[in-house]
């Protein structure tokens, strides 16, 4: 298949603190690498990745990805408002960055009103887990993503542990709300592309079919 081909393209947001790994986990992601020393992320970076979510769908991701300092949210805010979805990021090993995704979580939630962005939480830098460096149990982010609404997942950009699962989970999870209709196309916003508008269209109708269906058996 032509790699410039996609059915659908994500605009795809990293959320959280400074230093918590969120260039590295695209780094990771994208390229497969992992640097010691990477540059700190100034105003906002871009990565793309193309993953099939299904045989012959194919999307392209586009991550924006921001700086976590508060000197630089003024240029953030302006792109929470085109992304579909958010990768809500804490380093298991700074309490204070677990601390702060609630504020993440709200004020993009705020920005995008009356749209809504879908989220994953990951809890980073996993291979730290064995040197005793745990500073959030698993069960304390789980219950939060449980009160968020949102899955949980910890992955680490150094190993690569769980890595490709984190964006592929976010992936699908919007793919799944696209097919639905609970993310909506609408003019004038860029979060989600469509390349063929009515293969959407057939393929909500028959999925409505199919609830339908499943109702009535
Ligand atoms: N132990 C560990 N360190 C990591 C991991 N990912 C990133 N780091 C380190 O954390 C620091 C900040 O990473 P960076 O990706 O710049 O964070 P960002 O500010 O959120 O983009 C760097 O020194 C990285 O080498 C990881 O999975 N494990
Ligand atoms: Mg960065």
């Amino acid at each position: 298949m032509d790699p410039s081909l996609w059915q659908y393209q994500f605009r795809i947001i990293m959320l959280g603190d400074s230093t918590v790994g969120k260039s590295s986990l695209l780094k990771r992601f994208t390229e497969d690498q992992f640097l010691e020393a990477i540059d700190e992320t100034v105003g906002v970076d871009f990565y793309v990745h193309f993953m099939e979510v299904e045989p012959g769908v194919r999307i392209k991701l586009q991550f924006w990805d921001t700086a976590g300092q508060e000197r630089f949210r003024s240029v953030t805010r302006s792109y929470y408002r085109n992304s579909v979805g958010g990768l809500l990021v804490f380093d298991l090993t700074n309490r204070a960055s677990f601390e702060h995704i609630r504020d993440w979580h709200a004020e993009v939630c705020e920005h995008v009103l009356p749209h809504r962005v879908l989220f994953v939480l990951a809890g980073h830098k996993s291979d730290c887990d064995s040197q005793a460096k745990r500073a959030v149990s698993r069960d304390e982010a789980e219950k939060l993503a449980t009160v968020m609404g949102i899955p949980y997942v910890e992955a680490s950009a150094k190993t690569g542990h769980n890595v490709k699962e984190t964006f592929e989970l976010l992936a699908r999870r919007i793919y799944k709300g696209l097919a639905s209709g609970e993310v909506d196309l609408h003019e004038g916003w860029d979060g989600v592309k469509c390349a063929a508008p009515l293969a959407l269209q057939g393929h909500r109708s028959s999925l409505a079919r199919k609830n339908k269906k499943k109702c009535c058996d």
